[in-house]
């Protein structure tokens, strides 16, 4: 785990509730998993800054024992409050408990935790995976919408245990349940990464010689199985149908060139609304309890319009 301070702010006092002076928050982000993770990274750093919020920044290399570390010291440096993105849903109620009772309030960024008490945090700014996994079936059950044969598919999972490998897996299965021709005939995880996207594809490519569709959970292990498709002699984009969540540059590309289908966009640039909503907490303002994101989704001319002004 690697903690780096950045962010200015001036004033070198940490604690006390922010009466004035300027805020300290501790952010403890999932790893460096994916284009996504990378973009998330740079939006909370910059935005910091620019919101004179001084920042502890630690990345857990996606381990949650090293997320748990991470709060635990914010809690003893006194930060003044604590944001951070949850790379499992569940375990988090004792740690969430300690910083309740600490009163340094908790701002859950990007993905969810299953905790039942929800005073343990105050409030979650993210996408609705459950939706961007119904956006991914839709455009699926409307391209095979005249197909009579069985549509087969293989799923590439997020983390295991995560929210957005949770959500974007039921989302998609209950738009696709409906109709019984379309079966996912083998689902693994990728770990949200390019080099298991593609390690997993490979096995599946052996295992299952008609794939008609693959659905990956995120941008970067579509990526990644793109090469093992194109390494087993097929055409992504053709012979097999490819579905992603996220629409960073290198997807966006991807879809531009062919060789991916559709994308669900997932927005990374979760940092000016964060640092707004930290100001709020500290001020012991109200904020809503849940904050979602506004998305869209993304064919292939489309990507061909807006690449060229994505910002990640
Ligand atoms: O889709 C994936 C990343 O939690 C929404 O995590 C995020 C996901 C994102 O690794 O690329």
């Amino acid at each position: 785990m690697s903690m780096t301070a950045c962010g200015s702010g001036g004033s070198s006092s940490g604690g006390g509730g922010g009466g004035g002076g300027s805020i300290t928050m501790g952010f403890s982000q999932v790893g460096a998993e994916s284009g996504w993770r990378t973009a998330n990274t740079k939006s909370v750093q910059d935005s910091a800054k620019s919101a004179g919020i001084t920042l502890k920044f630690s990345d857990a290399q996606q381990k949650q024992e090293n997320q748990i570390k991470a709060i635990r010291s914010y809690i003893q440096q006194k930060v003044d409050v604590i944001a951070f993105s949850p790379v499992v849903e569940s375990g988090w109620d004792t740690v969430l408990k300690e910083a309740k009772d600490a009163k340094i309030p908790v701002i859950l960024t990007d993905r969810a935790v299953d905790s039942k008490d929800t005073s343990l945090y105050k409030t979650f700014l993210g996408s609705d995976f459950v939706e961007e996994g119904k956006k991914a079936g839709q455009w699926l059950v409307n391209e095979y919408k005249d197909a009579k044969d069985p549509v087969n598919i293989v799923e590439l999972q997020g983390t295991t245990g995560s929210a957005p490998a949770n959500d974007r897996k039921s989302g998609f299965q209950e738009v696709i349940g409906a109709d019984p021709k379309f079966k996912i005939i083998a689902s693994q995880t990728g770990d949200f990464t390019r080099a298991k996207g593609k390690e997993v594809m490979e096995a599946f490519l052996k295992s299952n010689p008609d794939i008609d569709v693959l659905y990956a959970h995120n941008d970067d292990m579509g990526l990644g199985a793109i090469e093992a498709i194109e390494g087993a002699g097929k055409v992504p984009g053709k012979d097999i149908k490819i579905i992603t969540v996220d629409a960073v540059k290198d997807g966006m590309q991807a879809l531009a060139d062919g060789k991916i289908n559709f994308i669900v966009e997932c927005s990374p640039l979760l940092g000016p609304q964060l640092m707004d909503l930290a100001k709020k907490v500290v001020k012991g303002e109200q904020v809503p309890t849940r904050v979602v994101t506004e998305e869209t989704t993304f064919t292939q001319e489309q990507a061909k319009q807006v690449l060229s002004s994505r910002q990640y």
